[in-house]
């Protein structure tokens, strides 16, 4: 099946160094010096095409007149999604009579602004028409699957990947689906629904998307990870799956979202990050970010991150002040860690014999912090990694990993050419150094 591809532009080069305190990789190269920077993206979507992946945001049609917005947006981001106007309420108001105008609008100033477009999303629960809203049974069903027929054939060839289904499953320790109206036509609806849309644009991708699905020990995660197997499994024409990734202080980024992420891509589909916002500011916000992107960014299959919203005050949660840029349009230091974090992956030399690999500081705890390892050259790779003082390490993903103090060797296991470790500080906070033999 063809594909459009996420876009690989050539991006324009910061010759600048990396921001102080920011994520930063070393790289230790078999038989050559000191690494040179291949050069790194100024903006976010130029950062991320480095390893291939988009960087996107949600885009509110109405503010499409305000002229900073749009200059950020059309700077810093090359996947966009409507924020409401895609919806069921917005585009079948009444049954039947379709209404694309404000759809139009924000996918008409993405595809002539060189961007891509996630379609969001064909079927849930939430704003539905007041029509759709009282309806049940079969009526409800051939409703909805005229409505993911008709709206998917609308936007046949234009859409990257679309939300078919949104938020169909229960939140807490349940794992149940979610009692909708949807729902009650019967449990098969979400399949009816991809197989709809499938039919009516097959060269999109199709994705499942929710929100607290990051935690890979939640019932939330397992009851959609498992009906996502149980998918691919049968055959069900299911691409993608989405992680909203709304993030607060009572809901952090937990330690186990890459492992949430590669869990999934492991079931054969892609992972995408669609709706991510995290509220906080500073440091621990950044931080945050930070440990989002590089959990993308380890995951082979994590296509790409969208967040919700250009500035702060465009956000749907404007008070928690969760995105990238304040209300003034300025660049907060979440961005520059995003940024520092997307251009880590361009900053090994190039392996001219043998093989090279990134190291980079993830995720870190009062006690221990995670390091990711990215492989290039080599598939038949070790890296051997020293880590430093009296640093101790217990666990380890993606990669056999020999050793816990002072020297340590990794070997493929399978799981691909990117791995981790999690290291004990014991008093010394400083990054390890690896180097590769291919
Ligand atoms: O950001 C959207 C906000 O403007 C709407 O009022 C709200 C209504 O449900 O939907 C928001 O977007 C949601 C998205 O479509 C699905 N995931 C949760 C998002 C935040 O609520």
């Amino acid at each position: 099946m063809t594909r459009l591809n996420p876009p690989r532009r050539t991006s324009g080069r910061r010759l600048t160094g990396i921001l102080a305190g920011a994520a930063i990789a070393l790289t230790g190269v078999l038989g050559l010096g000191a690494p040179a920077a291949q050069g790194a993206g100024s903006t976010l979507h130029d950062a991320a095409a480095e390893s291939g992946r988009y960087f996107g945001t949600a885009i509110a049609g109405y503010r499409l007149s305000d002229g900073q917005y749009t200059s950020i947006a059309d700077r810093e981001f090359d996947m966009i999604t409507a924020e409401n106007e895609m919806k069921l309420d917005a585009t079948e108001p009444q049954q039947g009579t379709f209404d694309f105008a404000a759809g139009d609008q924000i996918v008409d100033w993405a595809l002539s602004n060189g961007k891509q477009v996630r379609g969001h999303t064909l079927a849930w629960h939430s704003q539905q028409p007041q029509w759709m809203q009282n309806m049940e049974g079969q009526q409800l069903r051939a409703a909805m699957l005229n409505h993911v027929t008709q709206v998917a054939s609308h936007y046949r060839g234009q859409i990257y990947s679309w939300d078919v289904v949104n938020e169909a499953f229960e939140d807490g320790t349940s794992g149940a689906r979610r009692n909708s109206n949807l729902q009650r036509t019967g449990g098969d609806w979400i399949e009816a629904a991809f197989y709809a849309a499938r039919q009516a644009d097959p060269n999109a991708k199709l994705c499942y998307n929710d929100y607290n699905t990051d935690n890979w020990e939640h019932a939330k995660t397992r009851a959609v990870y498992d009906m996502v197997a149980d998918f691919v499994s049968r055959g069900v024409p299911i691409d993608c799956v989405g992680f909203q990734a709304h993030f607060n202080s009572g809901n952090p980024v937990p330690s186990s979202y890459h492992e949430t992420l590669q869990n999934f891509a492991d079931l054969g589909v892609d992972v995408q990050i669609t709706e991510l916002d995290i509220e906080g500011s500073g440091q621990s916000q950044a931080e945050q970010f930070r440990g989002v992107t590089q959990a993308c960014m380890a995951v082979t299959r994590c296509e790409g991150i969208s967040v919700w919203g250009v500035r702060d005050s465009d956000s749907w949660r404007a008070e928690g002040t969760p995105l990238l840029f304040d209300g003034s349009g300025n660049e907060k230091l979440a961005y520059s860690y995003v940024l520092d974090q997307l251009n880590s992956a361009s900053e090994g030399t190039p392996p001219v014999d043998g093989c090279s690999v990134s190291v980079t500081r993830a995720d870190e705890w009062g006690d221990r912090f995670n390091v990711t390892f990215a492989v290039e050259g080599s598939s038949a790779w070790q890296v051997d990694i020293q880590l430093q003082g009296v640093q101790s390490v217990q666990n380890a993903w993606n990669a056999d990993v020999q050793g816990s103090t002072g020297t340590l060797t990794a070997t493929p296991n399978g799981n691909g050419d990117a791995f981790g470790i999690t290291v004990y500080a014991n008093g010394s906070w400083s990054l390890p150094t690896a180097t590769c033999s291919g």
